[in-house]
Formats: structure tokens, sequence, C-alpha cells
């Protein structure tokens, strides 16, 4: 790994050599996800979560020419109030190191860094997918071809409900991803456990996605899986109540003419705003409910090794 532009800290280079379960976690989420400081709160709470599940966290984000893998105290706290940020996906992590610049990488690109510190689980809010208005827009987030290339397992809430999901499915279907709805039928809106649309697959254990992660890579197939975590019952906003707001969020995104990577992050501020709050308690507490089962699936993995 030495001629690798990684940095891996303390924490993470020891859980390696001693082989224990690391669970990556995204850093696009504290920069373009939440407002300071709750996005620094938030990120501390996700690595005490995975570490109270008995595995090592390790956030990941562009510094200085540097993926880092685990991120510092002091990094940390500097991620979440930095300005001008840049949201790295596939497309421009390369270009991130050349210049020097900060980073914070979304689904796609923390796979990637992932992949490459030997790290097989990652655990975020919800991916990018397919953007209502696609067929003209052709907004399809790079998260969903990372998915097909990239063999990590991405725990996720499901897709952000601002998105086109059942488009969102249909492409995961042709790209070949598996998307396993974890403990119901059904496939997880984020801030609703309920979307009205039947997961392709379902699972009940984190034994059974770490088999069929291990099955995958046994018979040659590409890409990653997509489980969908619902949300805790006692954190949703139901779909009735929450679709009215993201309309109205999304009408607000198509008069101002927001376009490209500016699209998730002005809706989860307007949405933010339009419930008083109340979706990024239900964001906080999905994500921290995807580190616990990322890691349970990370030593899952571990004990099959
Ligand atoms: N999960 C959250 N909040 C977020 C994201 C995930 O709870 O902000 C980020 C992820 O980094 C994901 C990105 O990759 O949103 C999707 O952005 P886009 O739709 O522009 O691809």
């Amino acid at each position: 790994m030495t001629n690798l532009p990684l940095s891996l800290s303390p924490e993470v280079a020891k859980a390696r050599e001693d082989g224990a379960p690391i669970v990556a976690l995204e850093s696009t989420i504290i920069t373009h996800g939440m407002p300071y400081p709750r996005n620094l709160e938030t990120a501390r709470r996700v690595e005490a979560e995975v570490r109270a599940a008995g595995a090592v966290p390790a956030t990941i984000a562009v510094m200085g020419g540097q993926i880092h893998i685990g991120l510092s105290e002091a990094r940390l706290e500097n991620l979440a109030q930095a300005k001008d940020v840049m949201k790295l996906s596939r497309a421009d992590i390369a270009a991130c190191l050349a210049i020097g610049r900060t980073g914070a990488t979304t689904v796609a690109a923390t796979m990637i860094a992932a992949h490459l510190a030997g790290i097989a689980v990652f655990a975020t809010g919800g991916i990018g997918g397919v953007h209502r208005g696609a067929e003209s827009s052709f907004d399809i987030s790079a998260d969903l071809t990372e998915l097909a290339n990239t063999p990590v397992t991405v725990v996720a809430a499901g897709a952000k409900a601002i998105l086109d999901l059942p488009k969102t499915l249909e492409v995961l279907e042709t790209l070949g991803v598996p998307v396993i709805a974890y403990g119901q039928n059904e496939f997880p809106a984020f801030w609703s456990r309920s979307s009205g649309l039947a997961a392709p697959l379902r699972m009940d254990s984190a034994a059974q996605i770490a088999t069929a992660h291990r099955m995958r890579a046994r018979l040659g197939l590409a890409g990653g899986q997509l489980v969908a975590n619902p949300i805790p019952e006692t954190a949703e906003i139901p779909r009735e109540q929450i679709m009215p707001v993201i309309d109205a969020a999304l009408a607000e995104a198509e008069a101002q003419r927001v376009g490209a990577k500016a699209v998730t992050p002005f809706l989860l501020a307007r949405i933010f705003e339009l419930t008083e709050g109340r979706s990024l308690d239900a964001n906080i507490a999905l994500v921290l409910n995807n580190a616990r089962l990322a890691a349970a699936i990370a030593a899952e993995l571990k004990r099959g090794e």
C-alpha cells in the first residue's frame, strides 16, 4: 500500500494488523448533508456507534494530497467547518489529490477508497440514484455505477426519497447490483420505512449478508451490494407526511435552476427547513442504525475468513 496516497489513522492501521472488523464512513454527509455543528456531533456519534458494536470506524476524506482512512479529531473538526470542500465522486477523486484540495467523499468515492484500503463494509445515510426528471436531465448519481463495479457492501436506508425510486431500482437491476432489504419486504425510502415498492431481495441477518458478499467474490462477480436498512420506527417520518415536503423542495430547486452536484445538498437543506429540523433528526437516527448493522456485517465477514 506504500505507493498509494493512503493515510491510515493509527486506530485503523492497528485494526488492519489485528484483522479486526472495520466499517468505512463517508464525509459528504458531514460537509454537504448536514449543518454545523450537528454534522460534527453526528460524525462522532456514528463512530462511537460502530465502536460500541465491536468494529473500528474509518471516516474517509481527501486532505493534503492523501486519502485519509480514519480521521483524527482535529481533521474531523476542520472538515465539519470547512468551506469550499469538493464533493468527490469517481470522476474527481484523483484530480482533488493532484491539486491538493480538501474533498469529501460521496458513496462512490468512499467505496473506491475503502476498497483500496481493504475495507469491505461501509455505512451511510442514503445512496444517490436516479433524480426525478432524469429522462430529460440525465441526472443519475455515479453511486449506482460504483455499486456495479466495486466490491463493497453499502448499508443505507434505501435511496434518498427525493429521487425517482422506481427508476433507481430499475437501474440497479440493470447494473446487476443486489438490493437487499433488511428485515422487511419493502424497499425503504430514507426518512420513511415504506416506499410502496417491493425490494428485489430480503435478508434477516448480518450473517446472511456477509455470506452473500463472500459468495459474489467466489463467483467472480464484480461490484458490491446495497443493503437497504429501514429507519427505526420511532424516528421515521411517514411517507404521506414527507412527500408533500419533498415535492415543494423539488419545485423550488427547479424554479431556481439548481443542477448537478448542488441538487442533493439544496434539497436536504430545504427539507430540513420545511420540516423544522425533523428531517435531520430522522437522518441522524437512520445513519446510527446503519452504522450498527454495518458493524455486525463486518464482524460476520471476519468470522467467516
Ligand atoms: N446520505 C445522507 N446524506 C448525504 C449523502 C448520503 O444521509 O448527503 C450523500 C452521499 O455522499 C451520496 C450523495 O453519495 O449524498 C449523493 O449525491 P448525488 O445525488 O449528487 O450523487
